[in-house]
């Protein structure tokens, strides 16, 4: 009973129509268990490899066959024989046998891809759904009630996940209700109102890769302001019913030779004081909650600085900061710096090293934030890891496009449940 009888992987597709690793574990009582793998495209320096076969002739060099091999030849042999329900072991072993700081030997993608169907195939085989499964794998023991998480649902995309040529990359919704149907109702509500404006002033209402609109409205402000009318004009008030966050995901226009910050394309790039200058600014301003990556992801000192700034007025997400990474988070523990972390399963590649570091974090009072890439699939799991957790916040997109709202179906249906 429960014990692994085969291993295996191939490749898909994610929403980018990028290959990626979807992994099937089957037990030899006849259950499975399938996870598919997300991939981002603002990668963190720090994150675990994500291995790609960089042969040109297949999908521009971004074929996964070398990681699918990884699990058919080496994890599989491994893994046969392993209790399922032994997570922790099973992530040990595949560790053990990468033997990398980084997994970059058999690759994040296919020790995730792995280490996830073995979570969903253990929650088949004891028969229960994964968010229960995994919480009992957690630190939060039974008593802690269950909690459903507050989505920030990023409506406005720029930075590399559109050409609206925003530098910001997320403009984020969180709505403020009790229940998260109502969460989720609310918006959609705001999202289709943000699409009307934008054809009201003749903007263009495609969307970017997770799901926000990429108008080309010039300066980041804009958004904000363009944000704050949508919520308005659906009839909720900014700051009470409707809260803002950024994703900064500053990583991507730091220039680490001139240690300055290329904020808005027309300006001249700026210092890291003056960046924190002008989030203090639009916090006053704006109702804005959570900060996500406000400075480069090794811009320590100008963390320490912003988290004694802002660190009682808005939370300050660690996510190319920390890449989901216990060395990196108590790093920062240390030196004080921030008050969140993003958890992004994939940034370090097995259940289990999530499950720590979401741990870690909240036993240092933390705020987490469950999150997917920009690149993903039909895969919910991060839903269930999300209320397993308690997590505080899940960032799962905008509300179009099924690989973003299947997450947020899935918490409706976990909610019902519950
Ligand atoms: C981020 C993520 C998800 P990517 O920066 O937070 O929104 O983007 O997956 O491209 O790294
Ligand atoms: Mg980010």
């Amino acid at each position: 009973m429960h014990r692994i009888k085969s291993v295996s992987a191939y490749e898909i597709l994610d929403s980018r129509g990028n290959p990626t690793v979807r992994a099937r574990v089957e037990l030899d009582n006849g259950v499975s268990g399938v996870a598919s793998v997300p991939s981002g495209a603002s990668t963190g320096i720090h994150e675990a490899l994500e291995l790609r076969d960089n042969d040109p002739k297949r999908f521009n060099g971004k074929g996964v066959v070398k990681a699918v091999r990884n699990v058919n030849r080496k994890i599989a042999p491994l893994l046969r024989g392993y209790d399922v329900r032994d997570q922790r072991s099973i992530d040990s072993a595949m560790i053990g046998l990468d033997g990398t700081e980084n997994k970059s030997r058999l690759g994040a993608n296919s020790i995730l891809g792995v280490s996830l169907a073995c979570a969903h195939a253990a929650a088949s085989s004891t028969k229960k759904p994964l968010y229960r499964y995994l919480r009992s794998h957690t630190k939060l023991g039974t008593k802690t009630p269950y909690r459903l998480p507050y989505p920030t649902m990023n409506i406005l995309n720029g930075g590399k996940h559109a050409d609206s040529g925003l530098s910001i990359q997320e403009f984020m919704i969180i709505p403020q209700r009790p229940s998260l149907r109502e969460r989720v109702r609310i918006g959609a509500e705001v999202f289709s109102a943000l699409k009307r404006l934008l054809v009201k002033k003749n903007f263009s209402t495609l969307v970017g890769d997770e799901g926000g609109f990429a108008p080309r409205i010039g300066t980041n402000e804009r958004a904000l302001k363009l944000i704050m009318n949508a919520i308005t004009t659906a009839g909720y008030l900014p700051g009470k019913d409707v809260l803002l966050g950024l994703d900064l995901a500053a990583s991507e226009f730091y220039d680490s030779t001139t240690g300055l910050y290329s904020l808005e394309h027309d300006k001249k790039p700026i210092s890291s004081d003056r960046m924190i200058e002008i989030i203090d600014d639009w916090k006053t301003r704006y109702p804005l909650y959570i900060i996500e990556d406000p400075l480069d992801q090794d811009d320590w000192a100008g963390w320490a600085r912003i988290t004694k700034k802002l660190r009682h007025k808005v939370k300050l997400v660690g996510d190319d900061l920390f890449v989901t990474n216990i060395k990196r988070l108590k790093a920062g523990i240390d030196k004080g710096v921030a008050n969140a972390i993003l958890i992004k399963l994939n940034q370090i590649g097995s259940v289990s090293e999530t499950l720590d570091c979401i741990s870690l974090a909240q036993k240092h009072s933390y705020t987490v934030i469950v999150s997917h890439r920009s690149g993903e699939t039909g895969d919910t799991t991060i839903a269930d890891l999300a209320v397993a957790t308690n997590s505080d916040y899940i960032k799962t997109g905008s509300l179009s496009r099924s690989e973003r709202v299947e997450k947020y179906n899935r918490l409706i249906e976990i909610e019902q449940e519950i």
